[in-house]
């Protein structure tokens, strides 16, 4: 992600423009992400998605990623728990999935490439949300066409789970409650008009307006069926139904087709979190973005009275923090609300870090509450040489000036040192930019970030 064409540092330069102006999508910036699916799991959002490899042309997809929030603003990168390598019969496309808790262990259903069979979906298994995962099953749970893409994955409240995917056709299946089996024929859904809406365009191919990347749910007593509709470019709508095997009714578009800076495909997520309701879906607005660059963004909505979902148009992003941040704990640095320059890297020892850092390139954190008062700042950083500076920047990249850290050479970019500065007494609640500067590439690798009270 980080090097990027001349030409497109004028899109770069709306997208710096609109991060002056707070903006929040797409929510991640340090590489390309893809048919979001969020988990809600004791408190914390768990986003997993796709990841389009740098300048792909192709769907070319190699492993899923994983990121969380609080305060659905600064998001926490957790790397790829899953990939492409964990599945032993798996060629290629990692493409579109979703991850779901039941009794102690967290099944994430995924679809890809069979060496031999073509697309098949296959699950992958761990007792923690942020993995590792591995093949539950060693070979795909189910091949049914070369169309099984995009598994969604919903428990019903008296514990039958189901599992719908599909690209030109819906299928379901009932899953067993060891989640790695089903029960039962796969069956078809009929994509009728009533239920998916009359295609228009190239009405000759497709019955309906059904595309794929469905995401099925339930919300007072009535399931939803989301999914990307219509043919490229894709908008987003919904059917619900009685059941969660339907019969499906067709409701309406969700979110209309991305005129700028959209990509051709979008996927919808959607999900309640501390009582208020999130659409994420994807476009291709980050610098180098398209149709096979994309990225993925949120947007809060209300359901209207009736339960039905409203038009959600694409916006700049939540601005509203659900939750302050405590700057007194330790914080990820690749807890992340918008960043310019940055990447995420990461190894067992380490966890993940921010790297790749060059002058100029900054972190913002939003809704920082220092309370009464922080005195000093304390990093935990590696770096090859002394030089380097992080900047403590309030509620601006120019904003007030609050201190500076000198960072020193520790050895080695994964020798990790505490290093700290003391601030100017900051009190109350800010953004927090962190800019870095410095005349070498590569500054240093930046792990980890607390303030103090002393
Ligand atoms: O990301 C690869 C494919 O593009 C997904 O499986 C589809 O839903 C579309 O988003």
């Amino acid at each position: 992600m980080k090097r990027i064409q001349f030409k497109q540092w004028l899109l770069l330069l709306c997208i710096f423009i609109a991060g002056k102006l707070n903006a929040q999508n797409p929510i991640i910036q340090t590489i390309y992400t893809a048919d979001p699916a969020p988990m809600v799991y004791n408190d914390t959002v768990y986003l997993y998605t796709g990841h389009d490899e740098d300048k792909s042309t192709w769907f070319t997809m190699k492993d899923w990623r994983c990121y969380t929030t609080t305060d659905m603003v600064n998001w926490t990168d957790h790397g790829s728990p899953l990939s492409l390598k964990n599945f032993s019969w798996a060629k290629k496309d990692a493409w579109a999935g979703q991850c779901i808790y039941r009794k102690g262990k967290f099944y994430w259903y995924v679809p890809m490439n069979h060496q031999t069979m073509g697309m098949s979906i296959g699950v992958a298994i761990s007792t923690s949300p942020y993995g590792p995962f591995e093949d539950a099953l060693g070979k795909p749970l189910l091949h049914s066409g070369n169309g099984d893409i995009d598994p969604t994955v919903f428990i019903d409240d008296n514990g039958q789970a189901y599992l719908y995917w599909g690209n030109p056709y819906l299928k379901y299946v009932k899953l067993n409650e060891d989640m790695i089996s089903y029960s039962g024929d796969i069956i078809t859904v009929p994509l009728n008009a009533e239920g998916f809406s009359k295609r228009i365009k190239d009405a000759d191919k497709r019955p309906s307006e059904y595309e794929e990347g469905p995401w099925l749910y339930k919300r007072k007593g009535q399931y939803y069926l989301a999914y990307p509709a219509g043919g490229v470019p894709e908008h987003l709508a919904y059917s619900t139904g009685p059941t969660p095997t339907g019969p499906w009714k067709y409701r309406d578009t969700i979110m209309p087709v991305i005129k700028k800076g959209g990509a051709f495909t979008n996927h919808p997520g959607i999900i309640d979190y501390k009582g208020r309701s999130y659409l994420f879906y994807h476009n291709g607005a980050l610098p180098g973005g398209g149709g096979f660059t994309r990225s993925v963004c949120v947007e809060e909505f209300t359901y209207n009275a009736d339960g039905s979902i409203p038009r959600i148009a694409a916006t700049s992003g939540i601005l509203n923090s659900h939750q302050n941040l405590n700057p007194f704990k330790r914080v990820e640095a690749e807890t992340i609300a918008w960043q310019e320059g940055i990447e995420t890297a990461g190894d067992n020892e380490s966890g993940i870090y921010a790297t790749a850092i060059d002058n100029n390139d900054y972190i913002k954190v939003r809704s920082v509450d220092f309370g009464k008062g922080a005195k000093n700042f304390e990093a935990n950083l590696a770096a090859l040489t002394d030089g380097g500076t992080i900047e403590i920047h309030l509620d601006s990249l120019e904003g007030s000036l609050v201190g500076s850290l000198h960072v020193k050479a520790t050895g080695s970019l994964i020798n990790w040192q505490l290093q700290t500065c003391q601030v100017k007494n900051i009190k109350g609640k800010h953004d927090v930019f962190f800019v870095f500067h410095g005349t070498e590439s590569n500054l240093f690798n930046f792990n980890s970030w607390q303030f103090g009270k002393k």
